[in-house]
């Protein structure tokens, strides 16, 4: 109560005097309050690592930090007279440290003292990966320039949450993965799918909400693109949702391992991948996949997806990558993942796209750890945490390789990569991104991603010149040919009736509409075909068997739980 009177207070008096400031002393936190009548003020605060810049409304006091700041603390206005005059030079040295910081481009990155290189200095990246790494990149990129292009077309309907800005992190992962790995995302997730070789004009399909030529018959939309064919598993709408399905996909790679017959061997090249589908299809089915880049007169192999199954052995097991937002890091499934994760040991790779922001969110607002170290949170789970800059494609290209690579040999169970970054639009194309500070978003901008590899590239000789253009034509007339063929089945696709093609009808229907009967003639898809039950029985006696064998363990004995079998009960 007194703390929201204080609270008032502050706000009030930051109303009424304008150059005033607020000195609240706090170990070494300096915190002001600069007032500015009613659009609101800058809060700037000093800790003894790090420089943040928020704005806070005039007349709230909103967030935990700041109660905790201003509480215990009595302010009237003698306090506030006495401290003006000492303050203003501290103040006048804080905009000159924020001045210097925006001079520098260096706004909320918190990368500093990353020490990673060392770490990383064994991993190296062929001409033939950078080329795979910037025609990715810049496909994503172009991708979703076209797509804004069409939804104020009105071609594109619903929420649509692009990627600008944040490529480097989608390609720098998922370009490490083969077919049969699995990738779960978020509704952000257009340039996930192309990087996981789902074709562009399939993507734009489904955003046009196409029946033909779409990923999942147009019924998924922009935020729910999903291809079982490429195990690209979605695509979710609602914020963490992917977490656990992806810890399921996981703990399903080493139950089937478990589960594989001799005669089978898991690390045939026909289970794992092959048993959803995914297994060496990528790019060569697509058609259309991102990377293309032999045609455009850079790389040889295009991607990662092809070919890549010879290296299995019976140790090789397939890898799923969850891709998380940084506002979704406080979320109680994550911890939950992660918990079970790291009990299991499962190979998956969390990453954290920390682009600072959730839709108006400001990162420190919403955590109780400032300083936005939401890799930090796996160490509680004695999980294993990366914190890298997210628009180093390079850097996290090799991180990814290093540690995929491992957990594919068992030799690393469950990680977190966080990877700092900046979407560089607003939170999707209904948001006018007002919230955010100009300067803010100019300075990631000369940080972009794919002119950070660009440039790379020329200085380094890398390439020559007519590489950049060749990708340019190549992206374009994928992009045009796909947009070409959402227009057609956007025509073919009218007036159909989804219920009537799908054998399972995914929506419940009303008992008014007439897709009741349909409904009802589906309910027989649900029934299993006697080879189903089959298979399903004889799964049912092996667990049976195993539970037997794991129930003899002796509960005093001490063993490593990494190395349990597991234990399904
Ligand atoms: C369960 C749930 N709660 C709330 C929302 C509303 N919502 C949509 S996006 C978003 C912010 C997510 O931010 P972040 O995870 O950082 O992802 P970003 O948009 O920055 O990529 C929220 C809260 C939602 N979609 N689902
Ligand atoms: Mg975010």
């Amino acid at each position: 109560m007194w703390m929201t009177k204080a609270g008032w207070l502050i706000s009030l008096l930051a109303c009424i005097s304008p150059s005033m400031s607020i000195h609240i002393g706090r170990k070494g936190t300096t915190y002001f309050i600069h007032s500015n009548f009613s659009t609101g003020g800058n809060v700037t605060s000093i800790g003894n690592d790090r420089i943040t810049h928020r704005t806070i409304k005039v007349g709230t006091i909103k967030t935990k930090s700041e109660e905790k700041y201003t509480k215990g603390v009595h302010i009237d206005e003698n306090i506030f007279n006495k401290d003006v005059g000492d303050k203003k030079e501290e103040m006048r040295i804080l905009e000159g440290v924020r001045q210097d910081e925006e001079d520098r481009g260096q706004f909320n990155i918190y990368v500093e003292n990353n020490k990673l290189e060392k770490y990383l200095s064994d991993v190296k990246v062929t001409r033939e990966e950078m080329c795979m790494l910037y025609e990715d990149m810049y496909m994503g990129r172009m991708f979703e320039n076209m797509v804004a292009k069409l939804y104020y077309r009105k071609k594109v309907n619903g929420f649509v949450h692009l990627y600008n800005g944040q490529e480097g992190i989608s390609s720098g992962i998922i370009k490490n993965l083969r077919g049969s790995d699995f990738v779960t995302s978020t509704y952000r997730d257009h340039v996930h799918a192309i990087s996981k070789t789902v074709p562009p004009a399939k993507v734009l399909n489904e955003l046009y909400g196409n029946y033909y030529g779409s990923t999942n018959g147009g019924k998924g939309g922009s935020m729910h693109i999903y291809s079982k064919e490429h195990n690209f598993i979605g695509g979710f709408g609602f914020i963490g949702e992917q977490i656990p399905i992806a810890v399921g996909l996981a703990f399903s790679i080493l139950y089937k391992a478990e589960f594989a017959s001799p005669l089978q061997g898991y690390g045939d090249d026909n289970t794992g991948g092959s048993s959803t589908g995914g297994s060496s299809t990528g790019g060569s089915s697509s058609g259309g996949s991102s990377s293309g880049g032999s045609s455009s007169g850079g790389s040889s192999s295009g991607n990662n997806h092809d070919g890549d199954d010879r290296d299995r052995d019976h140790h090789d097991v397939d890898v799923v990558v969850c891709f998380l937002g940084d506002g979704t890091t406080n979320m109680g499934q994550f911890f939950e993942s992660l918990n079970l994760s790291s009990t299991y040991n499962l190979p998956i790779v969390f990453v954290i796209e920390n682009n600072n922001w959730a839709i108006g969110m400001e990162g420190s607002r919403s955590s109780a750890d400032d300083l936005m170290n939401n890799y930090l949170k796996g160490k509680a789970f004695n999980i294993d945490t990366y914190k890298v800059d997210g628009n180093d494609v390079l850097g996290i290209y090799k991180l990814a390789k290093k540690k995929i690579t491992e957990i594919r040999k068992r030799k690393s169970g469950p990680i977190i990569i966080e990877a700092i970054t900046y979407r560089t639009r607003g939170h999707s194309l209904a948001d006018p991104d007002e919230l955010r500070k100009v300067e803010e978003k100019t300075s990631w901008k000369k940080r972009d991603p794919i002119l950070e590899l660009s440039n790379y590239m020329k200085t380094n000789n890398i390439v020559d010149h007519i590489y950049f253009d060749n990708v340019k034509k190549y992206t374009q007339k994928i992009l045009q040919d796909a947009e070409k063929d959402a227009d057609v089945n956007s025509e073919r696709s009218k007036n159909i009736n989804i219920c009537k093609l799908y054998k399972e009808n995914i929506f419940a229907p009303s008992e008014f509409t007439s897709y009741k009967a349909d409904y009802v003639q589906y309910g027989k898809f649900d029934e299993l075909s006697s080879l189903e039950l089959r298979e399903y029985y004889d799964a049912f006696i092996k667990e049976m068997e195993r539970k037997k064998i794991n129930r003899k363990a002796d509960l005093g004995e001490k063993f490593d739980m990494k190395h349990l079998p597991l234990i399904i009960d």
